[in-house]
């Protein structure tokens, strides 16, 4: 089982502000793939074919497939224990009377099913949808008996529709992304669970946090871009580790 120091345990106890970002690695164990892993979503596809608008304009048809497919996963899948104990936590910190910020890069929404409230989602979702062209929001939302093999046209300008995700060379939304900057500066512990951190700015939040002089905890069974930084690296994956480490978070000196 895992073996965690006393420090850790003591240091997360008497906490107050924490800050948590996430990657595709914490829905992995609900079924989700990630992107970079060897069985990954972008093992067959170069990133830049599928997630940017230039992509999309190349060829509508793949790109609207693939998210079709995901939605597919994503429909039937469940959170695992990685997201409700970040749940358990997010309640236990609030009602210790501190702060706890969930950032997360997934566009799953499963850490809003399990029941984290005001996630901040850096990189949209893949639940909504809007035209590219006139950016307005589109009522298209999948279910497994519809079956639309390509993308459906705006109402008001005929433009193609996209899911509401955030692609490369585009803006992440301003709001979450400034909320997530004052929780990583103003923390006393960021982790960083099931990330590659390989995509700016998310992957730049946990050094942010580091400099200003949070205890950074890496939750990752592989390295990563960031490895060297952190101060604990939990070399497991999220929904077996976090539920053990939070239970002795809450049993310190109870
Ligand atoms: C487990 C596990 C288990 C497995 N338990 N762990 C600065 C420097 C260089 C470049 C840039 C920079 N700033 C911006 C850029 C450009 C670009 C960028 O970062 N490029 C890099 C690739 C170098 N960034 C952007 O374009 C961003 N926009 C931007 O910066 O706007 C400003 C601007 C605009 C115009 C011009 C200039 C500036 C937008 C980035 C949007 C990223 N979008 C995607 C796709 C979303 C849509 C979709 O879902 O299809 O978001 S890319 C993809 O990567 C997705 C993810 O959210 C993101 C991060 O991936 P993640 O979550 O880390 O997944 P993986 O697969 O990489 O890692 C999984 C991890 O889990 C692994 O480590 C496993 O080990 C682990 N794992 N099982 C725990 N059980
Ligand atoms: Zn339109």
């Amino acid at each position: 089982m895992y073996t965690f120091s006393d420090n850790l345990i003591k240091t997360l106890a008497e906490a107050r502000k924490i800050a948590v970002l996430t990657g595709a690695g914490i829905s992995a164990e609900s079924g989700v793939a990630t992107f970079r892993d060897p069985n990954g979503l972008w093992a067959k596809f170069r990133p830049e074919e599928l997630a940017s608008m230039d992509g999309f304009l190349k060829n509508p048809l793949l790109v609207w497939e693939w998210y079709q497919a995901r939605r597919e996963v994503i429909d039937r899948v469940k959170p695992n224990p990685g997201h409700t104990t970040l749940v358990a936590m997010q309640d236990w910190y609030e009602e210790c009377g501190g702060s706890f910020t969930l950032i997360t890069q997934n566009v799953d929404r499963l850490h809003q099913q399990a029941g984290s409230r005001d996630v901040l989602e850096l990189h949209g979702n893949i639940i909504e949808n809007y035209c590219s062209r006139c950016k307005k929001p589109h009522e298209y939302r999948y279910t497994a008996d519809t079956d639309v093999k390509e993308p459906p046209r705006c109402g008001y300008c005929g433009g193609m529709i996209r899911p509401a995700v955030v692609w490369f060379g585009e803006m992440l939304p301003v709001d979450a992304l400034e909320a997530a900057q004052d929780a990583a500066s103003e923390c006393e512990v960021f982790f960083s669970i099931g990330t590659s951190a390989e995509v700016y700015p998310a992957a730049g939040l946990p050094i942010e946090a580091k400099r200003a002089g949070a205890m950074f905890i890496e939750v990752n069974p592989n390295q990563t871009a960031i490895t060297r930084y952190a101060d604990v690296v939990i070399a497991a994956p999220s929904g077996e580790a976090l539920p053990v480490l939070f239970e002795k978070v809450r049993a310190w000196q109870a």
